[in-house]
């Protein structure tokens, strides 16, 4: 099959379907399917053509179809035959109007494919050593153009090319429009009420905990899809609880058809937390076991290389390590956390939005987010309670990048185990408790007058304008000793 041949409008929708990280899944995976006698085509062609022919030469005649390949390794491509044989992210050079195909073939045991900027075309994904693909197009514009892994994170950590047209003079891409909103999508808030209940018994046991690895498309807000990897289907993940000294048994599965991930607890005392020890392929279960030995509220997240982006993308959740002498008593617990979302289009823009590696690398959040979501806990999720109850907020941070400085608007914080530190005693009437990426927080209200107070990270602009906000409902007599709206 020569590279001319290539159907250009069925290898678009192939690519709508897959570019820039987004999974092939849900109404994507319908287009894979039927795209995949298109891309075995491609594919064979390609391989085809490099057999027959001797290397490609990094440069060719204007109209003369150049084969490259590239072979892919944890994380760069390095080039073979011709004038790029044996370096390291070559430059492509071609002439206008040449037929091009690029073969890639991997080297290790991830998961790589190759995106080509300017001309928007990506091959399937490689995943394991020996597996092929490639992407083949009519070089008809003139420019310089990245080609890269488009799986989430690689780009960034190396694995990028210039593919040079002609002169390579011009080529450069704006923003392609947003596709529409991925239906549909489940809600992957997690509920703040959802804390399991003090452990009564004295006595440390073993106690089994499972995290499942699930790819779900959840709402960033209303008219906004994201595809959210997360632990068990929902943003953070479970929060456990366990008592001091009890030997926690992990059983981790990777429901990611994709990629690897992983789990490290800042509960654990061993390496990289369990993540090595839990580190998983797709499909694949593992598992480990961990004394918890220190008393804490404790953050466990995805370690998988780049751990930012696992986490960027909702892989986080808390563990609660009760100590001997329980925390005093309280009438209601909650489960917050705040993190960070990197998007390439804007904030409020409607469709189906997608990460940005390039965002998160330069630390420019689209969005701050309470359990996953802009404004997560308001409306439906809001957290509710009474007068003169008091309440206890287990608050993490899970960032990858920022601190949260948490407030309840309108409360002053009775207690606060500040960094989740339940060996000493608490704080005492703080208005704002500071707390580190990666780091959490035990905070309790004690409720006095009825109204609605707004959980922030008073960075204000991350709650108000970008999303880091809950509301606490609060109902019952409004007591104007308290406080006097009209005095
Ligand atoms: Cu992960």
């Amino acid at each position: 099959m020569a590279d001319g041949q290539l159907n250009p409008v069925a290898h678009e929708d192939f690519r709508r379907q897959t570019m820039s990280g987004t999974r092939p899944m849900g109404r994507g995976l319908l287009a894979l399917v039927v795209s995949i006698p298109l891309i075995l085509g491609v594919f064979a062609g390609a391989i085809g053509g490099y057999v027959l022919h001797a290397p490609a030469a990094a440069t060719a005649g204007s109209g003369v179809p150049v084969t490259f390949h590239l072979q892919v390794y944890d994380y760069y491509f390095k080039g073979v035959g011709g004038t790029i044989d044996n370096v390291t992210n070559p430059r492509l050079n071609v002439s206008v109007g040449d037929p091009v195909t690029i073969v890639i073939t991997d080297e290790v045991a991830d998961t790589h494919n190759l995106h080509v900027d300017g001309y928007n075309v990506q091959s399937a994904n490689v995943f394991g050593a020996g597996s092929s693909a490639s992407v083949s197009f009519v070089a008809t514009q003139q420019g310089t153009f990245d080609y890269y892994c488009a799986i989430p994170g690689h780009r960034e950590m190396g694995m990028q090319g210039s593919l040079v047209v002609g002169n390579g003079q011009g080529g450069a891409t704006s923003l392609p429009p947003i596709g529409p909103e991925v239906l549909p999508v489940s809600d992957i808030v997690h509920n703040a009420t959802d804390v399991p209940p003090p452990i009564t018994r004295t006595t440390p046991t073993t106690v089994n905990i499972w995290l499942n690895v699930t790819v779900v498309n959840g709402q960033i807000e209303q008219g906004v899809s994201y595809t959210y990897w997360t632990y068990n289907g929902k943003v953070p993940g479970p929060f456990f609880r366990v008592l001091v000294n009890d030997t926690v048994v992990v059983h981790f599965h990777n429901g990611d058809p994709m990629m690897n991930h992983s789990v490290d607890f800042h509960a654990v005392s061993g390496p990289g937390g369990g993540m090595y020890a839990s580190m998983a392929g797709p499909g694949q279960n593992t598992t480990f076991s961990f004394k918890a030995m220190v008393p804490g509220l404790f953050l466990y997240h995805c370690g998988t290389p780049d751990a930012s982006v696992h986490i960027a993308n909702g892989m986080f959740g808390m563990i609660l390590v009760q100590p001997d002498t329980p925390l005093p008593p309280v009438d209601e617990e909650f489960y917050v956390m705040q993190s960070e979302l990197y998007t390439i289009w804007p904030i409020h823009t409607v469709g189906n939005q997608e990460f940005d590696g390039a965002k998160l690398l330069a630390e420019t959040p689209t969005y701050y987010v309470f359990n996953g979501a802009y404004r997560g806990l308001t409306g439906n999720h809001s957290l509710n309670a009474q007068v003169n109850q008091t309440v206890r907020i287990y608050f993490g941070d899970a960032g990858p990048n920022f601190i949260s400085s948490f407030h309840v608007i309108g409360q002053i914080m009775t207690r606060v185990w500040q960094y989740g530190d339940l060996i000493d005693p608490p704080l005492h009437g703080v208005q704002t408790v500071l707390v580190p990426a990666g780091g959490t927080a035990v905070v309790d209200l004690t409720l006095v007058y009825p109204g609605s107070y707004t959980l922030v990270d008073h960075s204000l602009t991350s709650a108000v304008d970008l999303g880091a906000l809950g509301v606490l409902n609060v109902t019952g007599w409004a007591n104007d000793t308290v406080f006097n709206p009209s005095a």
